[in-house]
């Protein structure tokens, strides 16, 4: 065989090899090298309830308490701004960006572009659509609850201590939201498969207490036999009893309110009997979310997910669960 041939023959090799070696390499989440501190991203979504705001206090703390510098953004609600926001984190250098997404499709090209600059993600909260990222490819996990547990929790305790009331109302969080998306199909799932109950409508609130309100007040008019509310968290939940309340109802009695977040609030009304149960999805992100980092700065193999666990609570645990209730 000819020198040039064989030439050839070892630089197509070669030239696989490395094509291979660069397709594996970027298969992989960027790594975080290991540092004493880091210049950190926090993209968060919106602060419109305390929920968000635990949230990023949470994460504040813990940057603070490790002398680690925290670029905060807050999107005031827009997926779109919340992209920008990463954006400016990419322009700005920082090691690795914590992100929740606010909503699970328009986030995609915020996590394309931090692995297009090597810069890791790390998702908090919520999730974003897996059939467009994956965790340990386009990010490195995720950290928050699972809420289809959440959603089936709450139904099965509902089944479980209905007392008769059948008819429900839902609130839905954000459009689009990996939590509204997976709260709703958790509960409705159980719901489905009990012929006892029956579904009269589900809408979007938003997360909002005031929308949580309004929409509670036009459904209310719509279907005053309705018993039962599931709101996918406290604010629109206590939204809920206000709307009850403008109907000449009264909330705990004649209609029957469920819950998920289950701050300080919420688990005040379990024991004042105007709720009946709360799914918790804790806001206090900020040990965990930095703890994970630096397990993988340290080369620690990362769970695609790392699941938070949630308490439940209803009137046989309110009173003892309020202290260390957020
Ligand atoms: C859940 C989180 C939700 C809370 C809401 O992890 O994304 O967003 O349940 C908050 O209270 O607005």
């Amino acid at each position: 065989m000819s020198l040039s041939r064989r030439h050839l023959l070892v630089s197509a090799a070669a030239a696989a090899a490395a094509s291979a070696f660069a397709r594996a390499a970027f298969a992989q989440a960027p790594m975080l090298p290991k540092k004493d501190t880091y210049k950190v991203g926090f993209a968060q979504t919106e602060s419109n309830n305390p929920w968000r705001l635990a949230q990023t206090k949470s994460m504040q703390d813990e940057a603070a308490a490790r002398g680690w510098q925290m670029v905060y953004t807050d999107a005031a609600g827009s997926a779109a701004k919340q992209v920008a926001d990463v954006n400016s984190m990419i322009a700005q250098g920082v090691d690795l960006i914590f992100l929740a997404p606010r909503e699970e499709l328009p986030l995609i090209p915020a996590i394309k572009a931090a692995k297009g600059a090597n810069i890791p993600i790390i998702l908090l909260d919520r999730n974003v659509d897996q059939s467009l990222a994956k965790a340990g490819e386009d990010y490195v996990t995720f950290i928050g609850s699972d809420f289809i547990e959440e959603g089936k929790r709450v139904a099965e305790w509902l089944v479980a201590n209905a007392g008769g009331k059948s008819k429900i109302l839902q609130l839905e969080g954000t459009t689009g939201s990996s939590p509204a998306n997976d709260r709703k199909k958790g509960f409705d799932d159980v719901i489905a498969a009990n012929a006892a109950f029956t579904m009269l409508a589900s809408q979007t609130g938003d997360f909002a207490r005031d929308k949580g309100r309004q929409v509670a007040e036009t459904l209310l008019q719509a279907h005053p036999d309705a018993d039962i509310i599931y709101a996918h968290n406290d604010e629109m939940a206590i939204g809920a009893i206000s709307a009850v309340e403008a109907a000449g109802k009264v909330a705990g009695k004649d209609v029957m309110i469920l819950s998920i977040d289950g701050g300080k609030e919420i688990v005040q009304l379990i024991i004042d009997g105007k709720v009946a149960a709360v799914c918790e999805c804790s806001p206090l992100f900020g040990p965990k979310a930095f703890d994970t980092a630096v397990a993988y700065a340290n080369g620690e193999v990362i769970p695609a997910k790392l699941i938070n666990p949630d308490r439940f609570y209803d009137i046989t645990n309110a009173a003892e669960s309020l202290a260390t209730a957020y």
